[in-house]
Order: structure tokens, then sequence, then C-alpha cells
């Protein structure tokens, strides 16, 4: 069947995204993200940047207050905390779409949950922090659980993998059944690849080919391509604004792909590939 019932939950929400995939929008509250650092990190302009991917169809907005880049300087918990908790907190007063936090600290997660974020995006897959997992049952929050291959600071100095797509299913399968093993239901669970970490070009190129590989038990994937250095090296440009257009057609095709969730700084035009895709192929039902 080419559109099986895909559902992922998040607290007490029921995300049906059999039909439909969803731009969570990027909301990065540091000082030195790689794109947009230093952009949002005063609370009131964070929120304007919030309403305004809301405005052009962002489902899902996601606060990160610790840069991943390559090389990005840890940030401890209580700073991250306050860089993020007032944010959702001032979100979620006036918005009742869904709220996801990036992080890998429990602490930073479990004051966001307590502020009213829906869904824990953490880079390390759960693997990080020892509490995480707990936190994240304890709210029964939806849960992202990427892929890296070491750690932000290194991870992009010699990564090897004899069959990236292989690997990473793997990954997937053993995350599966160790954090359902710690409670956490099944439906709260997605996946992401994690473009950029810990990967090459080579790598990143064949993850994406190979997207329809990497669905394990039915549950939805979560791609992030937006504005990162692959593209560049692709298309031989540094600029990060001249990214946007690929970052776009590349949402098009792993939405064709089966990606139901795009991790995106750019929100309308993503949101428009995703609706002609699903036009084109007939699955779109309503708007
Ligand atoms: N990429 C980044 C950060 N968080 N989370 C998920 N699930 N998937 C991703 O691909 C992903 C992520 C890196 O991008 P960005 O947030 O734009 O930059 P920075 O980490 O420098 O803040």
């Amino acid at each position: 069947m080419k559109n099986p019932e895909v559902i992922w939950k998040a607290r007490g929400r029921r995300l049906d995204v059999s039909r439909r995939g969803m731009v969570m929008g990027i909301l990065n509250v540091t000082p030195d993200s790689f794109s947009d650092g230093g952009r949002y990190k005063d609370p009131a302009r964070a929120l304007e940047q919030a309403r305004r991917m809301i405005a052009e169809g962002a489902e899902i907005i996601d606060v990160g207050g610790e840069s991943t880049r390559p090389g990005a300087a840890p940030v401890g918990a209580e700073e991250e905390l306050r860089r993020t908790e007032p944010v959702v907190a001032a979100l979620r007063e006036e918005w009742d779409g869904l709220i996801s936090i990036d992080t890998t600290k429990a602490a930073v997660a479990e004051a966001a949950l307590q502020a009213g974020a829906d869904i824990v995006n953490d880079v390390t897959g759960l693997r990080g922090d020892e509490g995480l997992a707990e936190v994240c049952r304890r709210h029964d929050a939806g849960v992202v659980v990427m892929h890296m291959q070491g750690e932000p600071r290194t991870m992009q100095a010699d990564p090897r993998y004899v069959d990236v797509v292989a690997e990473v299913r793997e990954f997937f399968e053993e995350r599966h059944a160790t954090l359902t093993g710690l409670g956490i239901k099944e439906e709260r669970l997605c996946f992401d690849p994690g473009i950029g970490f810990g990967k090459l070009l080579e790598h990143n190129l064949s993850l994406l080919a190979e997207l329809e590989h990497l669905q394990v038990e039915g549950r939805p994937l979560l791609v992030g391509v937006s504005r990162k250095s692959f593209i560049g090296k692709v298309l031989g440009c540094e600029a990060v604004e001249a990214r946007e257009w690929p970052t776009v057609a590349l949402t098009a095709y792993t939405r064709a792909k089966g990606v139901r969730v795009h991790r995106v700084h750019l929100v309308k035009e993503n949101v428009d590939a995703l609706r002609m895709v699903e036009a084109v192929e007939g699955v779109m039902v309503g708007k």
C-alpha cells in the first residue's frame, strides 16, 4: 500500500502524517548557530520569528539553545535553560501548535516540557544524558531520535562507515528496541538519519538516496537538510543564502521518498514544495 497510516503522538496530541508532511521551523536561540547564530537570541525577536514561521505554515517550532555545528563550544544546562525556557513558555501562551525542544540534556527537556513543549528532539538519539529517556517517558513526549556518529566537536574529523544506510537503519532498530524497553511508547518515536552529523558528502547523499530503507516499524522519518554544508559542497557555494532553493528541492525529493517531517529555516517555500508533491502523488485529501 502506498500510504499506510502513520501516526505520531506527542503528549496529548495525535498527528496523522499519513497523507501530509509537516514543516518543523527552526528557532535557534543561540549566539553561534551556523546559519542564523545571534539573530534570535533576544526572546522578543525569537517570538517574532516563531510567529512568522507559523504564519507561513510551520506546524512544529523547534527551539534550540545549543549549536551542534561541527566544532561548536558546549553550553551548560543552566545557560541553555535560560535561553530556551522563556521562549517555549511565551510561545505556549499564544500558540496551540507543536513545540519541540532541541536538546541533549534532561534538565533542559524537563523545563521545556513543563513550560508546554510537546516534543524532545535529541541529536544524540537519547544516548547522551542518561536521564533524558525517563523525562520523555514521564511526560509522554514525542521524541525525535537522530543518528550521529561521534559528537559535535569532532564528528566531522574522520567519519567512517562500511555501509552507511545499513548502519543507520540498525541504529534505528536498536533505539526502537531500547527505548520501548525503557517504557517510551512506540507511537512517540520519530527517526532522523542526522544529515551532516558525523557524515561525509557521500554518506549524506547515500542516506538521502535510500530513505525508503530507513523506515523502521512504520515510524515517521524526519530530515534536516536546511542550508547544510553538503549542499555547498555539491554546488560549490559558500553563502548559506545560496542554499535555500536547493533545500526546497531536497524537501520535495525527500517528501516523495516518504519523509513526513522536514526541519527547515525557510518555511513557506518548503511547505509549498510538500503540497505540490502531495498533489502530484494524488495523496492530498482536502487541503
Ligand atoms: N540539525 C541541526 C540541529 N538539530 N535536529 C534534528 N533532528 N535533525 C537535524 O538534522 C538537526 C537537528 C543543525 O542545524 P541548525 O539548528 O540550523 O544549526 P546549529 O546546530 O548550528 O544550531
